[in-house]
C-alpha cells in the first residue's frame, strides 16, 4: 500500500509532420456528412458538421476497438468491471482527438466544412451523466484504464436524461432538464441484438428438503436491458476499451394478451412505464431517499451487467472454481451492492453451487470503494421495499446477515450492542438494510479515497468492521486525469511545459517535477504568469458571451468550484467577501487592499432549500457589493451557473486560489482540489480529505492552510457553543447582524432567517469556529499575491508536485493491490 509506482504509458510515433495535416481527415469527414448523415454543404448544419466529425474520428478508432477486444479475448485476460451509476464524461471530441493524437489532423481537415475547429467543439453537449466527485471519477479512471492498457470495461446507465441544467432566475436556482440525447448521439453504438431480461416483484417458491431446498424466484414482471456502447479510446497506445451502458426497453411490445383485448394504447403506456427506469439520473449526492424508482435502477444495471460479465466468462470456462481469476467487480461506492445478492443468486440458484463455494466467490470477486462518511449519505432500503421489489435478494441477504452474525458473537462475544451496530438489518419493524455493512461483508477489499478517509473508515465509520477484517481495509487516494485536465484544457501551460522539459510529462505525471528548477526563474515565471493571464482572459471571454457576466481579468481569481453542501462551506467563503465588504466600506482596509474576483460556481440538490438560500444569497451579496460605487473597483463576486466539465474547464485553468474549505472529516477526498493544483492555482484548505497530502506534497510554505483539523472538529462537538464565536468577533458579529436585519434582503428582511438559524442552532458544519482562521489566512493570501514573484514560484512547485493526484497512479494501484490484473502487451502496429 501507498508504495511508487512509476507508470510509463507506452508512445505511439508522433503524427505526420509538416504540411496539411489534416489531407486524409477532408475526406473522411466530407464522406461522412453524405453518407452517414445525408448532407450536403449547402443544407449542413453546424450540428451537422460537428456529427460528421465525430463520425469520422470515431471510424479512426474502430479497428484499434474491435483489436482492443479480440486481445482481451484471445489472451483470456482477467477483465475488470468497474460498476457504477455515474459517468460525467463531459464533451469527448477534442479529449478522444488527443488520446487518438489527431488533434492537429482535424483542427486543419475542419476547414472543409467551412467552420473552425473549436466551433465544432462547442457543438456537443456534455454527457453529464454524474452529479459531482462520483461521477468524474468514474470517468477520470476510464481514461486511465485504457491508457494503461487494463482490461477494464465501465457499466453504468444510459440515462436520457443526465444532472439537470441549473437556471438562475432572480438569483434563485431553478432545475431545468437535460435532453442531451435530443440531437442523437454518435458516440454510441446500439446493441440491439444484447437484450437481457430483468426481472422483479414476483414470489420465490422452494422446492426439495432436508436442507436441500431448491429456489426459484417466479412470477416476475419483466423488463429488458439493452447495450449502448461508448469507445474510451487511451492515450496514443491504439487501445480502445468500452463503457456500456443500459438503457431499459419493454417486454411488452408483443404482449399478446392487450393486443387480444384490443387495448392498444395500454400496452404503449405499458411500455413506457417501464422504460422509465432509465429516464433520469437522481440529482442527490449526498442524500438517498429510499425511492423505488431508484433501487430498480440499481438492481436493472447490475443484473443486466453480470449477465454480460458471465456469458463471457462462460465463453471459456465451464466451472465458477476460476471466476476470481478472470473477473473483478469494483462497486463504485453501495449503488451496485445488490451485485452481491444477485452473483450468490445466480450461483446458487441457477449454477447450483453450495452456499459456502457461491460465497467464497462472490467475495473474493467484488471490492467497494466508498465515497463519503455523511451519514444521511450512507445508503439504507426498508426491508419492505427490498422484499417487495426483489423478494429472493432479501432472502439472501437475511441469510448473509444470520451467517455474519454468528461470527461477530463469535468474535466477541461479550458485546451484544455490537450485534446491532454491525447488522446488515437492522431494526424490529419497519426494518432497515444498510448497503455499506453488506458491502463490506461481501467483498475482499473496502476502500477510501484518501488517507485522512480511511482513517476515518478504519477507527470510526467502520471500525466494528475494521476490528473483524482488517486486512480487507485499503486506501487509494483519487487522482484525476491530466489528459483532459491539463493537456486539453490548459494549452498555453501544457506548451509551456514541454518547451522547458521535453514532453516526458505526458506519460508519466511524476516527471512534472522537473519543473521545480524553472520555479524561480524569471524568464519562465514570466512565460508562467503570462499563460494565467491569457487563460484568465479566455474565461473572461467565456462568461460574458455566455453569461454576461464581465471580469476584470487583472484582479485576483478566487474560486470555489463545487456541487453545493453544507460540509462544503460555501456560506464560509461568502463571510469572507461580506468581511471585505464591510472593511471597505469602513475605510479599514489600506490602499495596499489587493481587488479580488470570489467566484462561485455549483448545484444544489433540488430539494436541499438550505443550499439554495445559500445560493440566493451569494447573489444578493454580488449584487450590493457590485451597487457600491467604490467598492466594486476592488472586489466582485460572481456566481457562474450550470457548473459543469466544459465549464470547469475553462475555471479551472485561469484560477489563482482554490478554495478547499470543507469542515476537517467531511470532505472524502476532493479531486477538484488536484485539477486547481496541476493548473497552477494555490490552495486555501483545512486538513481534509486530499488535502492533506497536496499540502505533504507541496509543502506547508506553498499551501494555505486554516481551521480545525478533524480531531478538534470532534473534540470540540461536545460542548460546542456557537455563540461564544460571534460574541468573541466584530467582524462576525456584524455579519449576524446584517443577516438578522434583512441587510441583503431588503424587500423581505426575514428571507435568510435559515442560515443564521442553521448557524446559530448548532452550526453543525463549524463555521463560525474556523471563521477567524479562514480570514486570517485570507489575508495572508492577499499579501503573498502582492509580491506576485514569490505567489509565481509558489503555484510552479504547486503543478510541478501534482504528479502524485494522477488517475494513471490510481488505476495502478488499484489494479495492482486490489484487482490483480497486470496491464497488456502493446499491439502490434496494423
Ligand atoms: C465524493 C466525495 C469527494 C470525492 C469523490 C470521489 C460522493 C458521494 N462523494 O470528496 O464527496 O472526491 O466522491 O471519490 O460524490
Amino acid at each position: 500500500m501507498g508504495s511508487k509506482t512509476t507508470i510509463t504509458v507506452v508512445p505511439r510515433p508522433e503524427g505526420t509532420s509538416g504540411a496539411d495535416k489534416g489531407g486524409p481527415y477532408r475526406q473522411s469527414i466530407l464522406n461522412h456528412l453524405t453518407f452517414g448523415l445525408s448532407k450536403d454543404m449547402y443544407s449542413a448544419t453546424s450540428r451537422d458538421k460537428f456529427n460528421a466529425v465525430v463520425l469520422s474520428v470515431r471510424a479512426a478508432m474502430i479497428k484499434n476497438w474491435i483489436r482492443t477486444s479480440q486481445q482481451y479475448y484471445h489472451s483470456d485476460a482477467k477483465r475488470v468491471y468497474y460498476l457504477s451509476l455515474e459517468f460525467l464524461l463531459g464533451r469527448l471530441l477534442h479529449s478522444y482527438l488527443i488520446n487518438l493524437n489527431l488533434s492537429d489532423q482535424y483542427r486543419e481537415a475542419v476547414d472543409v466544412l467551412d467552420t473552425s475547429f473549436e466551433n465544432v467543439l462547442e457543438h456537443e453537449w456534455d454527457a453529464a451523466l454524474g452529479n459531482g466527485g462520483l461521477g468524474r471519477l468514474a470517468a477520470c479512471f476510464l481514461d486511465s484504464m485504457a491508457t494503461l492498457q487494463y482490461p477494464c470495461y465501465g457499466y453504468g446507465i444510459r440515462y436520457e436524461y443526465g444532472i439537470f441544467s441549473q437556471r438562475i432566475k432572480d438569483g434563485s436556482q431553478s432545475e431545468a432538464p437535460d435532453n442531451w440525447l435530443r440531437y442523437g448521439n454518435f458516440w454510441e453504438f446500439p446493441r440491439a441484438e444484447l437484450l437481457y431480461p430483468v426481472r422483479f416483484y414476483g414470489t420465490v417458491q422452494t422446492f426439495g428438503s432436508d436442507g436441500r431446498t431448491k429456489s426459484a424466484w417466479v412470477e416476475t414482471d419483466d423488463i429488458l436491458a439493452m447495450a449502448y456502447d461508448y469507445p474510451v479510446p487511451g492515450y496514443r497506445n491504439d487501445f480502445v476499451n468500452t463503457l456500456r451502458l443500459w438503457a431499459a426497453k419493454s417486454t411488452r411490445d408483443f404482449n399478446l394478451e392487450y393486443f387480444n383485448s384490443g387495448d392498444y394504447v395500454k400496452a404503449v403506456e405499458d411500455k413506457n412505464n417501464s422504460e422509465n427506469i432509465s429516464k433520469v439520473l437522481y440529482p442527490n449526492d449526498y442524500s438517498l431517499a429510499g425511492k423505488e424508482l431508484r433501487l430498480k435502477q440499481q438492481y436493472f444495471f447490475v443484473a443486466a451487467t453480470l449477465g454480460d460479465v458471465l456469458r463471457r466468462y462462460k465463453k471459456f470456462h465451464n466451472t465458477y472454481d476460476t471466476f476470481p481469476q478472470k473477473v473483478a467487480i469494483q462497486l463504485n461506492d453501495t449503488h451496485p451492492s445488490i451485485a452481491i445478492p444477485e452473483l450468490m443468486r445466480i450461483l446458487v440458484d441457477e449454477e447450483g453451487l453450495e452456499w459456502e463455494d457461491a460465497w467464497a466467490i462472490t467475495a473474493r470477486t467484488t471490492s467497494y470503494t466508498n465515497h463519503t462518511v455523511l451519514p444521511e449519505a450512507l445508503e439504507t432500503w426498508s426491508e419492505e421495499l427490498v422484499g417487495h421489489l426483489l423478494p429472493r435478494h432479501l432472502q439472501i441477504i437475511q441469510e448473509i446477515d444470520r451467517r455474519f452474525l454468528i461470527q461477530v458473537k463469535r468474535r466477541f462475544p461479550e458485546d451484544p450492542a455490537r450485534t446491532e451496530r454491525t447488522a446488515i438489518i437492522t431494526g424490529d419493524t419497519g426494518r432497515t438494510v444498510h448497503m455499506a455493512r453488506l458491502a463490506i461483508v461481501g467483498s475482499h477489499t473496502t476502500n477510501g479515497v484518501s488517507r485522512l478517509h480511511t482513517d476515518i473508515l478504519e477507527a470510526a465509520t467502520f471500525n466494528d468492521f475494521y476490528l473483524m477484517y482488517p486486512e480487507r481495509f485499503q486506501n487509494v487516494t483519487n487522482g484525476i486525469t491530466y489528459r483532459r485536465w491539463l493537456i486539453e484544457s490548459n494549452p498555453g501551460l501544457s506548451a509551456l511545459i514541454t518547451e522547458s522539459i521535453g514532453d516526458a510529462w505526458t506519460r508519466d505525471l511524476e516527471n512534472l517535477r522537473g519543473l521545480e528548477e524553472f520555479s524561480a526563474d524569471d524568464g519562465f515565471c514570466k512565460a508562467f504568469n503570462e499563460v494565467k493571464q491569457g487563460n484568465k482572459r479566455r474565461l473572461a471571454a467565456y462568461l460574458e458571451k455566455n453569461h454576461k457576466i464581465i471580469l476584470n481579468p487583472s484582479f485576483l481569481l478566487d474560486c470555489q468550484a463545487k456541487r453545493f453542501h453544507e460540509y462544503k462551506r460555501q456560506l464560509l467563503n461568502l463571510f469572507h467577501a461580506i468581511t471585505l465588504y464591510n472593511r471597505l466600506t469602513d475605510g479599514r482596509e489600506t490602499d495596499l487592499f489587493t481587488p479580488r474576483t470570489i467566484l462561485f460556481s455549483g448545484k444544489s440538490a433540488p430539494g436541499y432549500l438550505l443550499c439554495k438560500l445559500v445560493i440566493k444569497l451569494i447573489h444578493n451579496v454580488a449584487d450590493v457589493i457590485a451597487a457600491h460605487p467604490s467598492v466594486r473597483d476592488k472586489l466582485q463576486v460572481v456566481f457562474v451557473p450550470n457548473y459543469g466539465v466544459t465549464l470547469a474547464q475553462f475555471i479551472i485553468p485561469a484560477t489563482e486560489l482554490s478554495e478547499q474549505i470543507s469542515t476537517a472529516g467531511y470532505e472524502a477526498s476532493g479531486t477538484g482540489n488536484m485539477k486547481f493544483m496541476l493548473n497552477g492555482a494555490l490552495t486555501l484548505g483545512t486538513l481534509d480529505g486530499a488535502n492533506v497530502e497536496i499540502r505533504d506534497e507541496v509543502g506547508e510554505e506553498n499551501f494555505f492552510r486554516f481551521g480545525l483539523d478533524s480531531n478538534e472538529v470532534q473534540a470540540l462537538r461536545a460542548g460546542y457553543n456557537p455563540k461564544k464565536y460571534i460574541e468573541e468577533n466584530d467582524d462576525l458579529k456584524r455579519i449576524i447582524r446584517q443577516l438578522e436585519s434583512g441587510f441583503f434582503s431588503p424587500e423581505n428582511p426575514s428571507l435568510f432567517r435559515p442560515i443564521l438559524d442553521s448557524l446559530l442552532d448548532g452550526d453543525h458544519y463549524l463555521v463560525l469556529a474556523d471563521y477567524a482562521s479562514y480570514i486570517e489566512r485570507q489575508q495572508e493570501v492577499s499579501a503573498a499575491y502582492r509580491d506576485r514573484g514569490e505567489w509565481t514560484t509558489k503555484a510552479i512547485v504547486n503543478v510541478a508536485r501534482s504528479g502524485k493526484f494522477s488517475s494513471d497512479r490510481a488505476v495502478a494501484e488499484y489494479a495492482r493491490n486490489i484487482w490483480n490484473v497486470s496491464p497488456l502487451s502493446p499491439h502490434e502496429p496494423l
